[in-house]
């Protein structure tokens, strides 16, 4: 079976990552809308705009779902996406659930794009599930650019990280929420600035849960013959998947 995953850039292939394990048979036609990344600082209509055109090229190569491997593009179009589209379009958001339901009393920091926070889905999610005033937010615009630009100097990503976090008191947080698809690309550099009680989680591998069961529930006759083939796209130009997907693929590994 197809399978649609989309992000703004790369990000999304930190959840495809998990879908390879999960999923290993099926053929993934991967959609990094480069023209227009970065969609978390844009207007919103502008990029509800590309995520539409984006989707639409998806479908159009035969896949029989789509994942929205990005937390912005899901907090400003999923709804409308699955009214116009009648295959299962899954969504990310970021994991705000299990870090409340497992703080022990600490305080949650949940890391996004600036659209990701500021846009009614989130804050809707935070005032349902935040009943003790635990969950802070602190927007990363920046690191989706280093992702993007393959920087993973440990110089530069540190000093950024560490500016970020000086103006909190990081012993009162028990759980650190990646918000953003490109944020796993950083985990070791979270985890050597951070202390080492906090917890790092992200909502990838739920996420892809959720595909494989939609996907179940939809379809009786899923065929599985497909061995992990993915087909990268560049705003709609077809890449060998080698020259990003290797190179990306292989910081996760590490
Ligand atoms: N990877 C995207 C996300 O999960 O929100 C954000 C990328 C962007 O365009 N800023």
């Amino acid at each position: 079976m197809k399978i649609g995953f989309l992000d703004s850039g790369i990000g999304g292939l930190t959840v495809l990552k998990e879908a390879l394990k999960i999923l290993p048979n099926h053929e993934y036609i991967y959609y990094a809308d480069t023209e227009n990344v970065p969609y978390g600082i844009k207007p919103k209509n502008e990029v509800k705009n590309y995520i539409f055109n984006a989707v639409d090229f998806i479908i159009k190569q035969g896949v029989k779902a789509v994942l929205i491997a990005c937390n912005t593009a899901t907090s400003i179009a999923i709804k409308d996406l699955r009214q116009q589209y009648n295959i299962p379009i899954i969504g990310m958001e970021p994991a705000v659930k299990p870090a409340v339901e497992n703080c022990d009393g600490k305080r949650v920091l949940v890391l996004a794009t600036p659209l990701t926070l500021k846009e009614e889905k989130y804050q809707k999610l935070v005032s349902r599930l935040d009943s003790k005033d635990i969950v802070d937010s602190l927007p990363l615009p920046e690191l989706v650019e280093f992702a993007e630009n393959f920087v993973f100097d440990e110089e530069i990503i540190t000093r950024y990280l560490k500016d970020k976090f000086a103006p909190y008191n990081l012993n009162a947080y028990g759980t650190i929420v990646l918000g953003c698809t490109h944020f796993p690309f950083y985990k070791s550099f979270f985890r050597e600035i951070l202390p080492a009680h906090i917890d790092i989680i992200d909502g990838n591998l739920a996420t892809v849960k959720h595909l494989k069961r939609s996907i179940e529930e939809r379809y009786s006759n899923i065929s599985t013959d497909s061995q992990g083939k993915v087909n990268f796209y560049l705003s709609g130009n077809k890449v060998c998947e080698d020259v990003v997907l290797d190179k990306y693929m292989g910081i996760l590994k590490s």
